[in-house]
Order: structure tokens, then sequence, then C-alpha cells
């Protein structure tokens, strides 16, 4: 295996489990293509006023936020950088908007046929790219942030703005999910499985209400948002099968803690049905 696609230090015989039906929501073919490629693109789920309850929720905790890391972290921390990109999240601990829209019935289908009958928010976060930010965010696995079992989890994208190639849309490498999770290394812009992919990259455009979906295990990136004035909203927010763990290796014990916390990791379906 070349060096640019090393795996995960705790990926272990991993193996991709293909889709079966029925399904809820999703056609064949749409399932063929996640199963193949890693994701999809689903275009007009959301309607306008949705969009604006969540951004008018989320344009002032974002502008708190980044007020918080310029005045306090000298611009700067982890992977937020004030004035460029800000990630805002667990914003459902706030906001009945963000619990009433992970909970819609978009979700709990998609949720239904590419994780199962038992499922949980794992994570939501708001990333707000700027106008003028020159950067790309780098080519990562969401599963190669946090380690998490089943590998196998879920992400939605959400264009809470148009997303184009020249505000940052995404842009994923197809194919490679199937090998599990890559090794990824911390660069001054985020965490990198790779500079260039193995495969020729597939960019995601996708209209304000549409929603990327890939896989944990989806390579992807966004591009700069090299415009004057149109700022790059989304909203992420991803899905993990009811009993999902973080595992963490601290010298020689494995230290698993449960994806459960009540407050920000809620059911979504149980046994197939809607909770809540
Ligand atoms: O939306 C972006 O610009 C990058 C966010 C991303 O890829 C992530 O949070 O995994």
């Amino acid at each position: 295996m070349s060096e640019v696609m090393k795996m995960h230090p705790q990926n272990g015989g991993f193996e991709w489990i293909d889709h079966e039906g029925p399904y809820r929501l999703l056609d064949e073919e749409q399932v063929r293509q996640y199963d193949e490629q890693g994701f999809l693109v689903i275009e007009d789920v959301f309607d306008a006023d949705t969009l604006a309850s969540l951004i008018a929720d989320f344009d002032p905790a974002e502008a708190e936020f980044e007020a918080v890391i310029r005045d306090q972290f000298g611009g700067k921390a982890f992977i937020v950088r004030a004035g460029e990109i800000t990630f805002t999240t667990h914003l459902v601990r706030r906001f009945e908007s963000a619990r009433a829209f992970t909970r819609s019935a978009f979700f709990c289908d998609l949720v239904h046929d590419l994780l199962g009958p038992d499922v949980r928010l794992y994570w939501d976060q708001a990333v707000y790219k700027k106008p003028g930010m020159a950067d790309p965010f780098p080519w990562h696995q969401d599963n190669g942030y946090t380690y998490i079992e089943p590998q196998q989890y879920l992400t939605c994208w959400v264009a809470l703005t148009d997303a184009d190639t020249e505000n940052g849309c995404p842009i994923v490498a197809p194919g490679v999910h199937r090998r599990g999770t890559l090794a990824h290394r911390l660069t001054d812009l985020g965490f990198q499985c790779f500079e260039e992919p193995p495969c020729k990259p597939v960019v995601a455009p996708v209209r304000a209400g549409g929603v990327v979906v890939f896989s944990s295990l989806t390579p992807h990136k966004t591009g700069p948002n090299s415009t004057q004035n149109r700022h790059r909203k989304a909203y992420i927010v991803q899905f993990a099968p009811d009993g999902a763990e973080v595992i963490r290796i601290e010298g020689e014990d494995e230290i698993r803690t449960p994806c459960n916390a009540e407050d920000r990791q809620f059911r979504i379906l149980t046994a197939g049905q809607i909770v809540g």
C-alpha cells in the first residue's frame, strides 16, 4: 500500500457493508451510488423558511463564538480561524430549530436507509467559510478526527447558502470509503489523510436547501471561498448507529465512550420508529 494511503492504527480488518432494502427514502440507484462512491447529492430537500429559521439562530451564535476566538485566542483555535472558517458546535443544545431539524422526516428516513433501525444524532456543527478565505479545508475522513466504531456512520452536509466551486463546496474522493479509516496527520489547517486523492475527485456543488450525504469514511475537502461577498454557510449533522463508541488509546488502555449524551446525541430512530 502506498504511503499516502496508510490505514488508521485502530482500523483492523474493516469491511464495508453494502446496504439492503427495503428503503424509505432512497431508491436502489442512489443506494448503489452511496455504496460504490461513498456519497450522494440530494437537491431541494429543505425550504427557504426552514433555512431562514436556522440561519436566524446560528448567525448570532457564530458571531459570538468568532468574537471569543478573535479576542481570547488570538484568532485561531485548532481548526477555527476568525474571519476565515468557523465551526460552531452542538447547536442542538441551544436551539429548538436545530433539534427539530435533525429529527425531520428527511433525516429519519435517510438514516433508516443507510444506518438501520436504531440511530442517534452523533454530532452537529455549523461551518461558515468567509469571503476571501484562501485556504482549502484539507482532505480528511470524518472518522479520522475522532475514531468511532462502527466506523461506518453518516455525515449530512446541508447547504444553508448555495455552495459552489467559487465559495468552497465539498469535493469528494469516490470509492476510498470502502477501505475504512485511513491514517491522518495534523496540519495547520486540519487533519489530512492525503494531499492528492488516489482517484479522480468529484466536485459536489449544492444549492441552498440541498444535502451532500456522505459516509464518515468518504475522504472530502472543501475549496477556498474566493468570492468577495458570498458567505458559505453549511450545517453538518452526523448520525451513528445506537451503541456507537468513541475509542481512544491511552498507553496500554483502550478507552471506550458511548455516543449517547442525551442533550446532543439523542435518539432519532428506535426499532425503526421516529423518537420524539
Ligand atoms: O464545510 C467545510 O468547509 C469543511 C467541513 C468539513 O469537511 C467537516 O466538518 O468535516
